[in-house]
């Protein structure tokens, strides 16, 4: 018999095609509450984007799912532990975005040293302030990469291009990668006290949250200018701003923000050299085609019983192996962190 998958937020269509292609596939685009938990014990596999709220309640009516798919990268919609305890995979879709998130992390990196948008806001007033925007050439400055994973790396790439330096603080990278992009490895201090601008591009963890707070701004250059459009709070909100309100931090872009929606009282907004965008990073036809694409190919492939490429917990086994080894995931995940710390 076919196997069923039920879509409840919307993904692109070259995502449906290929679900099409294999699996019997119903799209309830909102589907939520009761009407979710009645309709889930039809189906095997479950496909959202961040809007559908996948709970434990969810997951424990899903008495037949294999597989949760979300398209894009973050799961924070999805009770993750819930669905190890019932040997249910949790897929993503982490590459398709990340030349979107690099050119949104370059263009507010450029807008920013421009004063474009405060500019644009200005003109549209119908006001010609050329002296208010002198801005800041790219060349020759140099870029700190924090955390020179996929998208920090094509960020790198792409500031190469334009004549900066870069310089990575990444604990998990090797000195070769860093070298084929062009990229000099320092620490953090180093970075922080060397880079004219700081993109960060790290997961959002216990050990990044607030990674540049008060103390890690004022090591920085006097005029430094952040850029954030991987997390919201891997730079201090309170910090950043204060830092730009003293003139110690010539500006910041900002894409992520602790609370999403953003509180209207977040900080952030306050400050004229303050730039920001609504989570914008993953926003392109391209991004959404290849993420919807990607974690279709990978729930057909879980529901095919072959492994997943990019499982958030537990990676490359199959649903059959996730469902004897997932009520061992979290003894696994302690061991795992005894090693690192070893
Ligand atoms: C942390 C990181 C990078 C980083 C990168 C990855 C889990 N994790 N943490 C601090 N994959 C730079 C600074």
């Amino acid at each position: 018999m076919t196997a069923r998958v039920l879509i409840t937020d919307p993904i692109a269509a070259d995502g449906v095609q290929v679900l099409e292609q294999h699996l019997q596939v119903d799209t309830r685009i909102g589907l939520k509450g009761q009407e979710l938990l009645d309709a889930l014990p039809d189906y095997d596999a479950l496909i959202v984007r961040s809007e559908t709220r996948v709970t434990a309640d969810v997951i424990r009516a899903g008495t037949k799912l294999q597989i949760i798919g979300r398209a894009g990268v973050g799961v924070d919609n999805i009770d993750v532990n819930a669905a190890t305890e019932r040997g249910i995979v949790v897929v993503n879709a982490p590459t398709g975005n990340t030349i979107s998130a690099a050119e949104l992390a370059f263009g507010l990196m450029l807008s920013m040293a421009r004063n474009i948008p405060q500019a644009h806001g200005s003109l549209k007033q119908g006001q010609w302030r050329r002296n208010e925007f002198v801005g800041v050439e790219l060349r020759g400055k140099t870029l700190g990469v924090v955390g020179l994973g996929r998208v920090g790396s094509e960020l790198a790439r792409r500031a190469a291009t334009f004549e900066m330096k870069i310089l990575a603080y990444d604990p998990f990278i090797s000195e070769a990668h860093a070298h084929n992009l062009g990229a000099e490895i320092g620490t953090l201090e180093e970075v922080l006290r060397r880079s004219d601008f700081i993109s960060v591009h790290t997961p959002l963890t216990d050990a990044t949250k607030s990674l540049l707070g008060p103390a890690e701004l004022a090591l920085c250059k006097p005029g430094v200018r952040f850029i954030n459009a991987a997390r919201g709070g891997i730079i201090d909100e309170q910090a950043l701003l204060d830092a730009v309100e003293s003139g110690h931090v010539g500006g910041a872009a900002v894409d992520v923000f602790t609370k999403e929606p953003i509180d209207p009282a977040n900080p952030l907004l306050k400050s004229d050299k303050i730039i920001v965008t609504p989570h914008l990073g993953a926003s392109t036809e391209e991004a959404q085609t290849n993420v919807a694409v990607d974690v279709a190919e990978e729930v057909v492939a879980v529901l095919q019983g072959r492994a997943a490429r990019y499982a958030v917990n537990l990676p490359r086994v199959t649903a059959e192996t996730m469902k004897a080894t997932g009520p061992y995931m979290p003894v696994s995940d302690i061991c795992g962190n005894v090693v690192t710390q070893l």
